[in-house]
C-alpha cells in the first residue's frame, strides 16, 4: 500500500499496468514517459528480452510537489506471458491501483478474459480485491478492433472502458489520470489522507495535472 512519510512529507503511490501478452502495457509506459515533463519523471526502466517482450517488469517514476508535500508515483508493468506468473504476483503486491490493458483485436478476447481472471485471483490472494481497476481497450487504431459497445466488460455491464492507442499515445494520459485519481480516493477512504495531509482530492488532482506538465489530459 501507499507509503506516507510525515517526517519527509512524502507520499508514494504504486500503480501497475496488467494484461495479456502484447496488449500494449510497455507501450503505455513509453507514451507516458513521452508525455510527462522531464522535470517530473525519472528514467524509464524496461527489462526486455531481445524480442521486446517484458521479462521482469518496467518502471517509470513520476513525481511532483504541492502544498509542501512531495508525491512519488511508481508506475510498473507486468510481463503478460503466462510463464511469468510468479513475477506478476510480486509486482502486483502493494499496488494502490491497476490499469488492465485489454487488446482490441477480436481474436484476443479469450486472452483478455484469461488475464482478467488471473488478475482477479492474484488480487484476492494478496488481499487487494477492493483495489481500483481501470479497464483500457488498447489498439483502437486497428481496422478490425472490436466495437467498444460489444467489448467484454469483465462481468460488470456498467464498467467504464477507456479507449487508447498506446502506440500513438492517444488515451494514455487520460487512463493514467483516471487511475491516479481513483487511487487517491481509495486511499483517502481508508486512511483519511486529505485530513492528515491537509490536501483535498481536487487540490491533488489539480496539482497532478499542473505539475506533470500536461495541460490537456487526454
Ligand atoms: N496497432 C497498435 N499496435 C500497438 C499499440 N500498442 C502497442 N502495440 C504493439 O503491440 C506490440 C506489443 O506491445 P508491448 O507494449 O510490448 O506489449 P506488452 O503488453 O508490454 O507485452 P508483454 O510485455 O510481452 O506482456 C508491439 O508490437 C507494439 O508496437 C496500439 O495502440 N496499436
Ligand atoms: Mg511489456
Amino acid at each position: 500500500m501507499a507509503q506516507v512519510d510525515f517526517t519527509e512529507r512524502q507520499l508514494t503511490l504504486k500503480l501497475v499496468y496488467y494484461g495479456p501478452p502484447l496488449s500494449g502495457k510497455t507501450s503505455n509506459l513509453r507514451a507516458l514517459y513521452g508525455a510527462v515533463d522531464k522535470l517530473n519523471r525519472g528514467r524509464l526502466m524496461t527489462l526486455d528480452t531481445r524480442d521486446d517482450r517484458t521479462l521482469f517488469f518496467d518502471l517509470l517514476p513520476i513525481f511532483f510537489r504541492t502544498s509542501g508535500f512531495s508525491f512519488r508515483i511508481k508506475v510498473y508493468t507486468v510481463p503478460g506471458q503466462p510463464v511469468h506468473e510468479a513475477t506478476r504476483k510480486v509486482v502486483l503486491a502493494g499496488a494502490d491501483g491497476v490499469v488492465f490493458v485489454a487488446d482490441s483485436e477480436p481474436d484476443q478476447r479469450d486472452a483478455n478474459l484469461g488475464s482478467w481472471k488471473n488478475l482477479v485471483a492474484n488480487l484476492a490472494s494478496l488481499g487487494l480485491a477492493e483495489l481500483p481497476v481501470i479497464v483500457q481497450y488498447n489498439k483502437r487504431d486497428l481496422p478490425d478492433a472490436v466495437p467498444i459497445e460489444t467489448a467484454d466488460r469483465f462481468g460488470d455491464p456498467k464498467r467504464k472502458l477507456q479507449e487508447a492507442c498506446a502506440k500513438g499515445g492517444d488515451g494514455v494520459v487520460l487512463t493514467f489520470f483516471d487511475l491516479v485519481g481513483r487511487s487517491w480516493d481509495f486511499l483517502d477512504r481508508d486512511r483519511t489522507l486529505s485530513e492528515k495531509l491537509g490536501i483535498d482530492s481536487a487540490t491533488f488532482r489539480r496539482a497532478l495535472a499542473e505539475h506533470v506538465g500536461i495541460t490537456n489530459p487526454g
